[in-house]
């Protein structure tokens, strides 16, 4: 089995349908990974020890999504220095969302986490693979086509909108 590159941690098994495209997206760009549970509030030394060995386990990121008071993403940039990628998810628990954006978000100098937007694990998942591109070619090339089909796909749209009309699109 290939060792795992990328981590992908979350507080809870209920922030796991809002972590999957992150995971979806690694396997579609064919990177080896790992998703569990780490609980920086119910599980602490797990989260220590996960972020002490990440670097001389193999990985070279790691996607952390928690929410509510999402200490999660933060305490392991402290402890870690592999990249981290946080991303917030609307939770139960969570106000409306702005609690796990700025938990994420607001790091002290010194400790960043790149925070994508509120339940945005699947740009987690392509800011990872952009990472990795950097030193490897075929990853790089594939994300090159990946932006390509997007810039295509809204070229597509221009063209049926400039041929059907606004008025008729979405009948
Ligand atoms: C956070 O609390 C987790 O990341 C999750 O988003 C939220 C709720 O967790 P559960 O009570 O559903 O386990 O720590």
């Amino acid at each position: 089995m290939t060792a795992p590159l990328v981590g992908i941690i979350m507080g809870s098994d209920s922030d796991l349908p809002v972590m999957q495209p992150a995971a979806e997206l690694l396997k579609e760009f064919g990177i080896p990974f790992e998703l569990t549970v780490v609980s920086a509030h119910r599980t602490p030394e797990r989260m220590v020890s996960y972020a002490k060995t990440a670097r001389e386990r193999g990985l070279k990121v790691i996607i952390a999504g928690a929410g509510g008071a999402a200490h999660l993403p933060g305490m392991v940039a402290s402890i870690t220095t592999i990249p981290v990628i946080g991303v917030p998810v609307k939770s139960s628990n969570s106000i409306d969302g702005w609690d796990s954006v700025l938990s994420i978000l607001q790091m002290p100098n010194g400790i960043p986490v790149a925070t994508v937007a509120l339940n945005a694990a699947k740009n987690a998942g392509i800011l990872a693979t952009e990472i990795l591109s950097l030193s490897d070619e075929s990853l790089a090339s594939k994300m090159e086509q990946y932006k390509t089909t997007l810039k295509e796909d809204v070229l597509h749209k221009v063209k049926s909108l400039q041929k059907e009309g606004w008025n008729n699109l979405f009948d």
